[in-house]
C-alpha cells in the first residue's frame, strides 16, 4: 500500500521535472523547443535569443525529418531574406547546407514575404513579417555540436529528491 503510494508521488515528481524543462528535446547535441504560441517571425527570433539561441537552422533532411517526427506543428525557421531580398540565409549565421521550399517558393507574395515557415506540408514557405505562429528555438548544449544530452538541473533536483523518498520508505519498511 505504501510502496503504491510512493510509487504515485514518484513518477508525479518525474513528470514535474519533464514540464520544468519546457518540453526541451535532444538531437545530437542541440536543444529544441517551442516559442509561445502565435508570434511574427520577429518576435518569435527574440524570444529565441533571449533563451540562449536561435530560431531553427535546418542543416540536413535528416534535422528536418526529426524536426517534423517531434514537433506536430508549422513553425518559424531561422531563414529570412530581410537583409538581401531574394538572397535567404540563417539568422544564426550557419552556411546553407541544404533547402526543401514548397513548389513555387519563395514567391514574395505581395512584395513582401521575407521569413520562412515550415507548413504542414513538412515543406517551407517564404510569408510577411505580420503572420503569427510558434518557432522553434534550437540551442547548442554545452557549446559544441555531439551527442551530450543533459537534463536540466530541476529535472536532476526532482529526480533526486523523488529517489531519496523511496530509499527513506523502503528503509521504514525494513524496519
Ligand atoms: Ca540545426
Ligand atoms: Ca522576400
Ligand atoms: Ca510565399
Amino acid at each position: 500500500m505504501k510502496r503504491s503510494i510512493v510509487g504515485i508521488i514518484f513518477v508525479v515528481l518525474c513528470c514535474i521535472a519533464l514540464v520544468g524543462t519546457g518540453y526541451a528535446v535532444t538531437y545530437v547535441g542541440h536543444d529544441y523547443q517551442l516559442t509561445s504560441p502565435g508570434l511574427t517571425w520577429l518576435q518569435a527570433e527574440a524570444e529565441a535569443v533571449a533563451a540562449g539561441g536561435h530560431l531553427v537552422t535546418i542543416n540536413s533532411e535528416a534535422e528536418e525529418d526529426w524536426l517534423l517526427a517531434n514537433f506536430n506543428t508549422r513553425f518559424w525557421i531561422g531563414f529570412t531574406d530581410q537583409a538581401v531580398e531574394g538572397t535567404f540565409a540563417w539568422i544564426s549565421g550557419e552556411a546553407i547546407t541544404y533547402t526543401n521550399w514548397n513548389s513555387g517558393e519563395p514567391n514574395n507574395a505581395g512584395g513582401g514575404e521575407d521569413y520562412t515557415e515550415m507548413t504542414n506540408l513538412s515543406n517551407w514557405n517564404d510569408l510577411p513579417s505580420t503572420s503569427v505562429i510558434p518557432g522553434i528555438i534550437e540551442k547548442v548544449i554545452g557549446g559544441g555540436p555531439g551527442p551530450i544530452p543533459t537534463p536540466e538541473p530541476t529535472t536532476m533536483l526532482l529526480l533526486g529528491l523523488g529517489l531519496m523518498g523511496l530509499a527513506g520508505v523502503r528503509r521504514k519498511i525494513q524496519k
